[in-house]
């Protein structure tokens, strides 16, 4: 079986790492392959570096070095080179990079200056973390520069937009956002295999990721709805809302600023033309869908651990079975 998931970074690397764990426990299912499609809409360049955090939390997770806690980043991290960098003032301080860290974006950015695609980048980092042996291949959504901005009010009557990890990280999504503008995105196309994927895949997963700057964003690359429409595969969704709550981060205020209602039964309406098969938490059970199937997963749908994940991924899969 051939599975694709179209995912942000920590509740689409959960996700993927719960599916593996339930493919490679399953007699039969062990051989299958694993594409994931990776936002790019939070990469950023700083002090000349660029930084693809949803790609890194999905390679660090995959490959067992993450920082569970955090839930991005490495595991038995240090900052003496921020230290440093804040020693000669430099700028921005409110972004977080650690020492290893640092070396996946100086290695991305020295490729990528040297004309190296970010999709044949982001395949050498996933060799360094043992993908392809785990069956997995993971593509950033698109090579183009992509980054999402946030438009918030200047509090001089006018507006202004900032990047969004700046109102993420720095502002903690406290400032009002008024909308999202991606900018590139209108001129990005699939990365290779991207579109080729969601086709000849057997099933596609949406892990419970972020429904507006993860998922919404991948939506947004020019092909990738149509693919997901054209598609023979079962389309089956997680959800990333328990009881109109985020599990964590701020898909709250995303949604707010596009205008969509909390709840699980919005965000899928998100996705309500190509969506096949929706899975929501107990407190959500009331959850009704004109067209795709909807069910209740047995227990807290929280992916406390590696073998909750797989139950999770091992019910969407189920679903899509039976969903269409
Ligand atoms: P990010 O890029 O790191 O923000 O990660 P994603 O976009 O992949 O996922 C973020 C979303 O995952 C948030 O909206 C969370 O509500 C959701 N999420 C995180 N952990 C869980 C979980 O254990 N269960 C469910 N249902 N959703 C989760
Ligand atoms: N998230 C934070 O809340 N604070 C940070 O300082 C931070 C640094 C960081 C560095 C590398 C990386 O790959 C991710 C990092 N994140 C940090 C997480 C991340 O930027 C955001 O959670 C996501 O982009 C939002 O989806
Ligand atoms: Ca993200």
């Amino acid at each position: 079986m051939h599975i694709t998931a179209i995912a942000g970074g920590v509740g689409g690397a959960r996700f993927v790492r719960g599916l593996r764990h339930h493919l490679d426990t399953t007699p039969g299912l062990a051989d299958s392959t694993i594409t994931v499609v990776a936002n790019t809409g939070d990469d950023i360049t700083l002090f000349g570096l660029r930084v693809c955090p949803d790609v890194d939390t999905l390679l660090y997770t995959l490959g067992d070095g993450v920082h569970e806690g955090q839930g991005w980043g490495r595991a038995d991290e240090s900052h003496r080179v921020q230290a440093e960098l804040a020693a000669y003032g430099a700028v921005p301080q409110w972004f977080a990079l650690g020492d290893l860290d640092i070396a996946t974006h100086v290695v991305r950015s020295q490729w990528l200056g040297q004309g190296v695609s970010l999709s044949e980048v982001t395949a050498h980092l996933a060799a360094r973390w043992g993908l392809p042996e785990r069956r997995i291949e993971l593509l950033p959504m698109t090579d183009v520069p992509v980054e999402t901005h946030v438009v918030v009010d200047d509090g001089e009557g006018s507006e202004r937009a900032i990047h969004f990890q700046e109102w993420w990280v720095r502002h903690q999504a406290a400032i009002d956002a008024r909308r999202f503008v991606v900018a590139g995105l209108d001129r990005a196309t699939p990365a290779p295999g991207v579109l080729d994927a969601i086709r000849r895949a057997d099933v596609v997963l949406l892990p419970p990721s972020n429904p507006v700057v993860s998922i919404g964003i991948v939506l947004g690359v020019p092909g990738v709805r149509d693919a997901l429409r054209g598609t023979n595969a079962p389309v089956v969704g997680v959800s990333p809302l328990i009881s109109g709550r985020p599990v964590r981060g701020h898909a709250d205020a995303c949604l707010a600023a596009i205008g969509v209602e909390q709840t699980a039964q919005a965000v899928a309406g998100l996705y309500e033309d190509f969506l096949d098969g929706w899975l929501v938490d107990p407190a959500d059970a009331a959850t009704t869908l004109r067209r795709a199937r909807v069910e209740v997963f047995d227990g807290p749908l929280l992916m406390s651990d590696v073998e909750a994940s797989a139950r999770i991924a091992a019910h969407a899969l189920r679903l899509a079975e039976t969903g269409r």
